[in-house]
C-alpha cells in the first residue's frame, strides 16, 4: 500500500466532526481487508472512536459503500427506536460526518471513515453454544429488520458470494499460474472441482426463480458480532458487504467460523472439525428469528450452506495463493495455503455431518 500524504492518522481524524481531542490511535481487531484503529480521546466525557482505512482496491465504489451502510444503520436505528430499545448507540453503528459532509474522507490516496467506538463491548474468535444461539437470533433479526428497507442497496463487491464466479476466478488463476504455484496444489484443485457442480446449486435455483435474494450481511464471521459485558448480543458490525444475497451466506459463514473447533488458519489440522453443538444452537436461534419469512427451499438448503462457505473460502484462499497473495493480508508466505488446507479439513468434517444436520432441521 502506498504511503498516504496524510500519513499521520490524527490529521485524518481531525477531518471528522468528533467530540474532544485525540489522545491515542491504536490498531484494533483482526480483519483481513480494512485497517482499523481505536481512537481514544483526552476528555472523559468525550466518546472514543474507530478509524478505518477502507480497502479501496477491494471496495472500489466508496460512495456506494457508504450509502449502503448509512441506509442500513438508519433503518435499523429507526426499528430499534420503534421497539423502544434502550442503549441504541451500542446496538447500531454511528458514522461521523467529515468536513466534506460525507461519512468518508478521501485524502488524495486513501479513503477513511470514523464511527463511534462501542464501549464495554467485546468480540470473540470462538463462542459457546449459548452465545451461538443468541448469535443465530441476532442474525435472523438483522435479516428480518432489513426485509423492508426502502433503499435499494448496491452490490459493494459484485458477485461477492457467487460460487460460479469464484470458481471462474480460481480457474483463471490456474490458467495464468502467476506465482508458479499450481503444480503444488493439484490435490486441492481436483477435490474442489469434484464438488463444483453441487456447490453451485444456489445460483441454479436462483436462475430457475426458486431461490430469492434478500438483504444479508455477507460477512457473518463470529468476530463481526459485538457482545456486552453480560454476554448479550449488542450488534452486528463490519457492514461493508451488506447487500442482496442468498440467506445461505449469513448462515454458512457464521458456522464456518464459530463451529470450527480450530482456527481459520490452523496449522494443525487435528484441531479443525465441525462442532455440531454450535450448529444446533445457532440453527435453533436463527430459525426462531427467521422461520416466519424463510421459504422451504431456504430452510432445506441450510446444510448445503454449512458446506458451501468452507468450500467457497477454500476456493478464494487457494485462488489468492495461486495469484501470489494479492487479496488477503498474510502473515507468512504460505499463509493462504495453510488457510486453504484448514478450510478443506473443515469442509470434510461438515460433509460427514450432512445427514445429522438434515435430521435436525427436519426436526
Ligand atoms: C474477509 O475483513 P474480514 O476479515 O472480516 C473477507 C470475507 C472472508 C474473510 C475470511 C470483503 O473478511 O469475505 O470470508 O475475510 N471480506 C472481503 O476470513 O473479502
Ligand atoms: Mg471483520
Amino acid at each position: 500500500m502506498q504511503l498516504s500524504p496524510m500519513n499521520n492518522l490524527s490529521n485524518v481524524v481531525e477531518r471528522f466532526h468528533i467530540q474532544g481531542t485525540v489522545a491515542d490511535i491504536l490498531p484494533l481487531g483482526s480483519g483481513l481487508i480494512n485497517d482499523t484503529y481505536q481512537v481514544t480521546t483526552r476528555e472523559s466525557e468525550a466518546p472514543e472512536y474507530v478509524l478505518q482505512r477502507i480497502n479501496h482496491a477491494i471496495f472500489q465504489d466508496v460512495e456506494m459503500l457508504q450509502a449502503n451502510i448509512e441506509a442500513v444503520t438508519r433503518h435499523i436505528r429507526r426499528k430499534l427506536a420503534e421497539q423502544g430499545a434502550d442503549d441504541i448507540d451500542r446496538r447500531v453503528l454511528t458514522f461521523i460526518d467529515a468536513d466534506n459532509g460525507k461519512t468518508y474522507w478521501f485524502d488524495g490516496t486513501n479513503y477513511w471513515r470514523v464511527m463511534l467506538f462501542i464501549p464495554r463491548a467485546k468480540t470473540y474468535e470462538t463462542v459457546n453454544p449459548e452465545y451461538s444461539y443468541d448469535a443465530g437470533v441476532a442474525f435472523g433479526n438483522f435479516q428480518r429488520m432489513l426485509a423492508d428497507i426502502p433503499d435499494k442497496l448496491g452490490e459493494t463487491i459484485p458477485n461477492f458470494h457467487n460460487m460460479e464466479f469464484r470458481l471462474q476466478q480460481l480457474r483463471e488463476a490456474v490458467a495464468a499460474d502467476a506465482a508458479g504455484r499450481v503444480g503444488s496444489v493439484q490435490y486441492y484443485l481436483d477435490e474442489l472441482e469434484r464438488r463444483a457442480d453441487a456447490m453451485c446449486r444456489a445460483e441454479r435455483l436462483y436462475r430457475e426463480g426458486k431461490l430469492p435474494k434478500r438483504i444479508c450481511h455477507c460477512d457473518t464471521k463470529v468476530n463481526n458480532m459485538m457482545f456486552d459485558e453480560n454476554g448479550q448480543v449488542l450488534c452486528v458490525i463490519d457492514l461493508d458487504t451488506v447487500m442482496p444475497n442468498f440467506i445461505f451466506s449469513d448462515f454458512g459463514d457464521f458456522l464456518r467460523t464459530a463451529a470450527n473447533t480450530g482456527a481459520e488458519d490452523d496449522q494443525d489440522l487435528d484441531h479443525v472439525s465441525f462442532n455440531m453443538d454450535i450448529f444446533r444452537a445457532f440453527t435453533q436461534g436463527y430459525l426462531e428469528a427467521a422461520r416466519s419469512f424463510l421459504l422451504p427451499v431456504e430452510i432445506e438448503g441450510l446444510p448445503y450452506a454449512a458446506a458451501l462457505f468452507p468450500y467457497m473460502q477454500c476456493v478464494r484462499f487457494l485462488a489468492d495463493y495461486i495469484n501470489g497473495d494479492t487479496y488477503y493480508k498474510i502473515q507468512y508466505p504460505e499463509h493462504n495455503l495453510v488457510r486453504t488446507r484448514a478450510q478443506f479439513k473443515l469442509l470434510h468434517s461438515v460433509e460427514a455431518h450432512t445427514a445429522e444436520m438434515r435430521a435436525f432441521i427436519a426436526g
